[in-house]
């Protein structure tokens, strides 16, 4: 091993010259393994358990201080050396300029496809994952339905600007399939799926938003990437 990192003492390098991945099949963590697998990089998964809160521990957070899932350390990073990375809309931005896919280079595109994924890791993300919590966890049981119901206008919102923009298009750049794909759709499926909120944002009427979805979903390494790490 020519390289070292205190979270190894909890999860061991197998493979370390492979880039590790340390993460759950949670709509954030799926980001990584998902383009992971679509890239065909080698790389060695590792669970993070919540159930045993693994995120708050300190080989976890060693790593990522923030102590949330997905995060990556790659042995060979920038200049050849080990690069750990979370966030997992950086960790996208990052294997993408690693393999000069799912990100154009083309400038403007560039830009506007950097655009789709702020706006998943500013609105969709957060306002999806507050829905979740007062529609299906544990603020359900609240009394006062105001929280949940601004979040379910703001899904709303959100949702009927992806599906405008959708119309005409095979993914959310067009012909071309990116990382703004990744991150934006895992948390559709989730809201709809896991979340149960389907009625409550009105989903039949986002037809361009089901029919990507459904494109999405078929992907095989989207299919492989949503099931890594397994669950123990
Ligand atoms: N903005 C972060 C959010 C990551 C995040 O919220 N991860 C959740 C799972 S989806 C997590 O690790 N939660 C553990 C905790 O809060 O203790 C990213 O996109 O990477």
């Amino acid at each position: 091993m020519t390289w070292t990192h205190p979270i190894t003492a909890k999860w061991p390098a197998r493979h370390p010259e492979r880039l590790q991945l340390y993460s759950l099949p949670t709509p954030n963590g799926v980001k990584a393994s998902i383009a992971l697998e679509e890239l065909a990089l080698p790389y060695e998964p590792h669970l993070v358990s919540f159930d045993t809160n693994d995120q708050l521990s300190p080989e976890f957070l060693s790593l990522n201080p923030n102590n949330k899932i997905p995060a990556i350390l790659d042995p060979n990073g920038p200049g050849g050396k080990p690069l750990a990375l979370w966030e997992s809309g950086a960790i996208l931005v990052y294997l993408a300029e690693k393999t000069g896919r799912l990100l154009s280079s083309d400038p403007a595109q560039r830009y506007q496809t950097l655009q789709w994924l702020m706006w998943q890791m500013g609105g969709v993300g957060p306002m999806f994952g507050q829905l979740g919590f007062f529609h299906k966890f544990a603020g359900k049981d609240f009394e006062d339905k105001r929280p949940r119901d601004r979040y379910a206008a703001e899904s709303k919102r959100l949702l009927t600007v992806l599906d405008k923009h959708l119309a005409g298009r095979d993914w959310i750049m067009g012909s071309d399939y990116s990382i703004a794909d990744i991150a934006v759709f895992p948390w559709v499926r989730n809201l709809i799926g896991f979340y149960e909120a389907a009625d409550l944002v009105g989903w039949g009427v986002y037809p361009e938003v089901a029919r990507v979805l459904e494109a999405f979903a078929a992907r095989p390494a989207v299919q492989r990437g949503l099931a890594i790490p397994p669950r123990a």
